[in-house]
């Protein structure tokens, strides 16, 4: 299925998820999310979202093809790299969007982008595996320069969610100095005080299988817990939820709020309760929402899509430092945006909202509602 929900800054564009709990209900939130997003970016893009209740855990390469195949049989004449373009999501990464990007080519004849976090040969674009991850630690940076005049070096960093996001948030957490103490999947979670060794996790990530599980065979000082909620037991300066909606309710919120976390910013997309949030905010913890925070994806698929439509491509370092500019600006309205109107500095969930509706309010009226 696909949500086109906004296309009043741009053509319709989000992610395509693969996991058994997709339905219409989460699409649409997903979309509704998305544009606001999207807005932050100043990039010209709409809003959508979509997926299938397929699970790509355990299947063949072959049955993933032959699904993203029969996928793009129905979806490819509502999509287009002026209409919609579709990205990766959770369990949709640059294999499937091979597979859907080829049946399209196939059935267009035309090599035209419509999709991106495509492979780098099929024209994806150098630092899009890692915007997401990425630019949320960027993201992060500013809050910590901000509101504490601090910045990642020595601070404790927990990180759920192994996939994309999350394994990307990891390694640049620990490039900017942080110890990265606990990272999980849906296998469980992985405590490790020497510091996780992200390059395995990111090598055994590789597949759709679960990989957290085996972490403690090369690393037997680590400890592993089936649990996914305990790794937010674990006292941490710095939580970074990247795997799924909800995944920190309010009695997860207090077991971080108790252990002296001081910092939440959302990698997913909705991992906080409204009550784990409000939680966070009355105990003043600095909290960074999702379609802030984990823009760096969606930017960075603008800059892919702006890439093809020039047929260049540019270096990985052109376009982190694209990044870490577009990032340093959404804080910054978000920021300006809470002062003006939520007068709380900090409160960059309603700055953020803000910020992002104002540019597409404004579109839709130029446009006669
Ligand atoms: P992936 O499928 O690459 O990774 C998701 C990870 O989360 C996997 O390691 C998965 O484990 C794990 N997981 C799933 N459920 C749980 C759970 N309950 N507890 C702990 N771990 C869990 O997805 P992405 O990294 O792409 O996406 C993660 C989140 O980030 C989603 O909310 C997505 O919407 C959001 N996002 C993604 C962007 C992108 O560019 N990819 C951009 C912006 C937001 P396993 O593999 O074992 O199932
Ligand atoms: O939630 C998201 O922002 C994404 N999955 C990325 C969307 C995109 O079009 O790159």
């Amino acid at each position: 299925m696909r949500v086109q929900f906004n296309s009043a800054i741009g053509p319709y564009k989000g992610g395509t998820r693969f996991h058994q709990s997709v339905n219409e209900s989460i699409m649409k939130f997903l979309a509704f999310e998305q544009i606001f997003k999207n807005s932050l970016t100043c990039l010209p893009m709409g809003g959508a979202k979509g997926g299938a209740d397929f699970d790509p855990h355990g299947k063949s390469d072959n049955e993933i093809m032959r699904f993203c195949q029969n996928y793009i049989l129905e979806l490819y004449r509502h999509i287009g790299p002026r209409m919609d373009v579709p990205a990766g999501d959770v369990g949709v990464g640059a294999k499937e969007i091979g597979y859907l990007y080829g049946m399209y080519k196939r059935i267009e004849n035309e090599f035209s982008g419509t999709f991106t976090s495509k492979g780098i040969e099929s024209g994806g674009s150098l630092g899009r595996a890692e915007a997401t991850g990425y630019g949320l630690c960027y993201f992060v940076e500013e809050m910590l320069k901000e509101f504490k005049n601090d910045d990642f070096k020595d601070k404790r960093v927990i990180v759920s969610g192994a996939g994309k996001v999350g394994s990307m948030a990891a390694e640049k957490a620990i490039q900017l100095g942080a110890k990265v103490v606990a990272i999980s999947d849906i296998s469980g979670v992985v405590h490790d005080e020497n510091g996780i060794d992200v390059n395995l996790i990111k090598e055994l990530s590789k597949t759709h299988n679960v990989v957290v599980d085996k972490y403690t065979l090369t690393h037997p000082d680590a400890t592993f817990s089936p649990q996914t909620t305990d790794i937010w037991k674990i006292p941490c300066d710095i939580a970074l939820p990247c795997a799924t909606e909800n995944e920190i309710n309010l009695e997860s919120a207090k077991e971080l709020v108790k252990n002296g976390c001081f910092l939440v910013a959302e990698g997913a997309n909705m991992p906080t309760t409204t009550e784990a949030t409000k939680y966070f905010r009355t105990n003043n913890v600095l909290f960074g929402p999702g379609k802030a925070s984990n823009a760096g994806g969606v930017a960075v698929s603008g800059l892919e899509m702006a890439q093809n439509a020039t047929f260049q491509c540019w270096s990985f370092e052109e376009v982190d430092e694209k990044l870490h500019k577009i990032m340093k600006k959404i804080f910054r309205r978000s920021h300006e945006m809470a002062i003006r109107y939520a007068g709380r500095p900090d409160d960059l969930i309603t700055g953020a909202n803000i910020a992002g509706f104002m540019k597409v309010y404004q579109a839709m009226l130029q446009q006669g509602v």
